[in-house]
């Protein structure tokens, strides 16, 4: 009782610090609405959780600070049909601007049309509306994947049996894969032997079923692509629980503090990763929006490139943390997309 009664406190604490009312003052400089202050911008999210997100979010709370933004947070906790409400909502609370972060296209497209109809300006990460007026930011994946495997190659050579973890329908997911099928064309020695692949609240636990199930299925499984961290993590707590640890290696995206410990603690089969730092990509994200916002364009292609990094690397260089990666990498901690004079990081 008391636990239940903790948790609806803590529920509700966090859904109005979400949704508090933050009436900030005009950016000296800035060109209209934000010059006068209290403009609002609304992320509207798909997938709820997992360090990926949670860095993006942050990034963009980042920068709507720099920017003296009022940014309201929208959870879409997989749900197509909460997702559209949520813009709805945006659209009703007077947002300026609406970061659409993931998604089902199909579910979405009517209800983005509606927000420009209303003289919303639409940013759209990770799921293809397809309309010119609303510009796309992504991470580059098809480099992503070619990075990705092609570390594989270099170390298991091009003849392999291989795991992928997959889920259609998410447009970075759609890109990487189409990397992935090209590879195996170009590359007849690498079979895939088993797909397998979750998107839901327990993505990593999930996957780490089905992936012992295919390990099991499959012993001559050599590499697993698991093109999300929270598939790699699945793939590696199945491998440790198998004990196979030294028979098979992991190739996936994104990065987090977590990840960074997982790839390089002690025997970890996790050997490598590619990457943009997700902060980053979310306060790209809100820059674009305030430029269109603002009236000026931040271009139809957004794009964030991603960095390789293997576990040696990491390992060598003694980098711990997202912070660390950021401050020794460069081209990991920053990016010039959607930037403007006026637009302070
Ligand atoms: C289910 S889609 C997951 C991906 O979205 C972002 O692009 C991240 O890179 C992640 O891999």
């Amino acid at each position: 009782m008391y636990l239940r009664l903790r948790g609806a406190l803590a529920a509700a604490a966090s859904i109005s610090a979400l949704s508090a009312p933050v009436v900030a003052a005009g950016l000296a400089g800035a060109p209209a609405p934000f010059d006068k202050g209290d403009v609002k911008i609304a992320l509207v999210g798909f997938i709820s959780g997992g360090d990926f997100f949670e860095a993006y979010q942050s990034g963009a709370q980042a920068q709507a600070k720099a920017l003296g933004v009022d940014l309201r947070i929208f959870p879409g906790k997989q749900d197509p049909a909460l997702e559209r409400d949520q813009i709805e909502q945006a659209i009703n609370l007077g947002a300026k601007a609406i970061v659409i972060d993931h998604g089902q296209p199909e579910s979405l497209k009517d209800v983005a049309q509606k927000a420009l109809d209303a003289g919303v300006k639409v940013v759209a990460f990770d799921v293809n509306l397809d309309n010119p007026k609303i510009p796309q930011v992504e991470q580059s994946d098809h480099l992503l994947a070619r990075l990705a495997l092609e570390q594989a190659v270099k170390d298991n050579g091009d003849t392999f049996k291989a795991g992928y973890v997959y889920v259609a329908g998410f447009a970075p997911l759609d890109r990487r894969d189409e990397v992935w099928t090209e590879f195996r064309k170009a590359h007849p020695g690498v079979e895939e032997v088993a797909r397998f692949g979750a998107v839901n609240s327990t993505t990593a636990a999930t996957v780490a079923d089905q992936a012992k199930a295919a390990l099991r299925a499959h012993p001559e499984i050599t590499v697993v692509f698991a093109p999300y961290d929270e598939f790699a993590r699945g793939v590696k707590l199945a491998l440790n629980e198998l004990g196979l640890n030294d028979k098979v290696k992991v190739y996936s995206a994104d990065v987090s503090t977590a990840d960074i410990r997982e790839i390089t603690e002690a025997g970890s089969p996790w050997v490598a990763t590619v990457a943009t730092n997700p902060a980053v990509v979310g306060a790209a994200s809100i820059r674009a929006a305030a430029l269109l916002a603002a009236g000026q364009d931040p271009g139809h292609s957004i794009v964030v490139e991603p960095v390789l990094l293997t576990q040696k690397s990491l390992r060598d260089s003694g980098v711990a943390t997202v912070e660390e990666l950021s401050a020794k990498v460069p081209a990991f901690g920053k990016s010039n997309a959607a930037k403007a004079g006026w637009i302070s990081e």
